[in-house]
């Protein structure tokens, strides 16, 4: 086993294995099933071309062979920061195949983020496309690789410029010469959303993820005859697992992988492929219903309209029947395990206004007050959980770990969530230091640290601020040491840092001080009070 990963009590394995949830399998083999299987049928549809699981299981052998051939080893950690490409799903199976580990980064990272996870998972490679969205990642690799000379291979899918070519990485296999992959051995690290700095990595297995594709298929009635749209960058946990693309592989159906996610892109793929399955965040998911109403696309084929990642409000849910003529699901989740999900046969009341119930009767859930004891039923507080596919600990954290978790293991997920008398969650609200913005989520402390580095500013605190299109934005509060720079300036100064565009603060405010808590601590809570009673004056006064 990797080390830095802390794992399972045997005693908890060994329940997961006995009740069913753990049945051995690795995600080499998962493919080479579905290929025995469904060999003809279609796997993934990127653009014009399709490919069956056949020609997925070949080519996923010959770039595993390659991989090899270069010095990619078992448990060697690999950045793949791909977009929603077919060469996504052979760089990770191949990876998957030799025991190497995918680190899934997304299109959106920067310099800052890359360097990072290139850096902590000690990388022996870093794979991307040319270009995607007028983006150049060949710019980026050279920006991390002066940061970081000892960065290893760059593999670009697409034109290489210097960097070695994918696509010469494609060669005769011997898959008899495969290192020995376990169920229990990590299969990837995903990204957390992060609330203390830098992101943390999620070490997830092939045993407690597949259990999670299967739970997830089988609620979202996957068979394959499903075809699953990929709209969203699918590295992100959600789009890849709940059921996601991997999820549709693992039910032998289809994936539809879309360039981007608005309703240009999408709809005439939905009416072009028959996709019965699609899933977004709350503000694409108003952008759907919006394009739905004053477009002529064919949606006839859409059954399953997921929406997740960040709160979907009920008035927005209760349009979906109406516009799209298929039935909504809640989705709330999270990369280091817990997912919970409306069922597709839930009453309209409990699909509307609830954020589902866990997937997996094994799933333990406890919801704490501030002092961590458990309140009283269908009260707030914070969730805690435990389950066959939820993580005991990050990659490479003890420190932070012991905080992250309790002492019997249960993830603390900083959100407030109350359980009603049937057992479904309803999200209200977040005790981490995080801002959620339309599902993306980033870390105050991360952004904070950046904005420290400017030599104009004393202090910081980033806070989020009501947005009826995201849900949340960001706002940074900045103690100046002395003239206040512009608020440009600074949004300039962050991005020069190399941040991802979405962590930049969407508005800055300046202050001589900020309010305390009892303890002397910034109030985040006041601070997020006074910007929504600013933006609700400045609003009122516009009207
Ligand atoms: C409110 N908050 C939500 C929801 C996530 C499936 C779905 C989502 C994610 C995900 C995922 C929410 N309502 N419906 O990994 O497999 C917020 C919570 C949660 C955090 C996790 C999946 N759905 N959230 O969003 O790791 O605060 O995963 O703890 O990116 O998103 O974020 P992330």
């Amino acid at each position: 086993m990797l080390t830095g990963c802390p794992t399972w009590p045997e005693e908890f394995a060994e329940k997961y294995r006995k009740e069913g949830c753990w049945r051995g399998e690795t995600f080499g083999e998962m493919l080479r099933e579905r290929a025995v299987r469904h060999g003809s049928r279609t796997a993934v549809i990127c653009g014009d071309a399709h490919v069956s699981y056949k020609e997925l299981d070949m080519r996923t052998d010959r770039l595993a062979a390659g991989f090899l051939k270069m010095g990619i080893k078992k448990e060697d950690r690999v950045i793949v920061q791909l977009p929603n490409i077919t060469e996504f799903f052979e760089v990770c199976f191949a990876l998957f195949r030799i025991g190497a580990l995918p680190v899934f980064a997304l299109p959106s990272h920067r310099q800052s983020e890359i360097a990072y996870f290139c850096e902590f998972t000690e990388a022996a490679a870093y794979i991307i496309p040319d270009t995607h969205s007028g983006f150049d990642y060949r710019r980026l690799a050279r920006q991390v690789r002066s940061k970081l000379p000892a960065l290893g291979h760059v593999i670009v899918a697409g034109d290489p410029e210097e960097f070695q070519a994918l696509s010469d990485l494609y060669i005769d296999a011997d898959p008899g010469r495969h290192p020995n992959v376990k169920p229990d051995d990590i299969a990837f690290l995903q990204l957390s959303g992060g609330s203390t700095g830098l992101s943390k990595l999620i070490p997830r297995t092939h045993d407690d993820y597949i259990y999670s594709l299967r739970v997830s298929a089988d609620i979202c009635r996957l068979d394959h005859d499903s075809v699953y749209l990929a709209a969203l960058p699918m590295a992100h946990n959600y789009p890849l697992s709940s059921p996601g693309v991997l999820g549709t592989l693992y039910a032998g159906g289809r994936v539809v992988l879309a360039q981007g996610p608005s309703p240009d892109e999408t709809f005439p793929l939905i009416e072009k492929e028959k996709v019965t399955i699609a899933a977004v965040v709350p503000p694409l998911a108003l952008i759907w219903l919006e394009a739905a109403s004053s477009r002529c696309d064919d949606l006839s084929s859409l059954q399953v309209f997921q929406v997740g990642g960040a709160k979907f409000s009920a008035e927005a849910a209760r349009r979906v029947k109406t516009l799209l003529n298929c039935t909504l699901q809640q989705v709330y989740g999270m990369a280091e395990g817990l997912v919970s999900y409306t069922r597709l046969d839930d009453p309209e009341d409990i699909i509307i206004n609830t954020q589902g119930r866990p997937m997996s009767p094994l799933d333990e859930i406890r919801i704490v007050d501030k002092s961590g004891r458990e309140v009283e039923p269908g009260q707030t507080g914070e969730l805690l959980t435990r389950g066959p596919y939820t993580i005991r600990g990050y990659y490479k954290a003890e420190e932070h770990n012991a905080k992250a978790f309790t002492p019997d293991g249960f993830y603390r997920t900083g959100d407030l969530v109350k359980v009603n008398s049937s057992g479904y969650l309803i999200v209200e609200g977040r005790a981490k230091d995080q801002i959620n913005r339309g599902g993306e989520k980033v870390a105050a402390e991360e952004v904070e640290n950046h904005l420290l580095a400017h030599p104009a500013v004393h202090d910081a605190a980033v806070v989020s601020m009501p947005d009826e299109f995201l849900g949340e934005r960001s706002c940074a509060y900045i103690i100046p040491r002395d003239n206040p720079p512009a608020a440009a300036e600074l949004q300039q100064f962050l991005r020069d840092r190399g941040l991802a565009a979405y962590k930049i603060p969407d508005r800055v405010e300046f202050t001589d001080s900020f309010p305390q808590t009892g303890v002397g601590k910034v109030s985040k809570k006041a601070l997020r009070k006074a910007i929504a009673e600013k933006m609700s004056a400045s609003l009122k006064a516009k009207q």
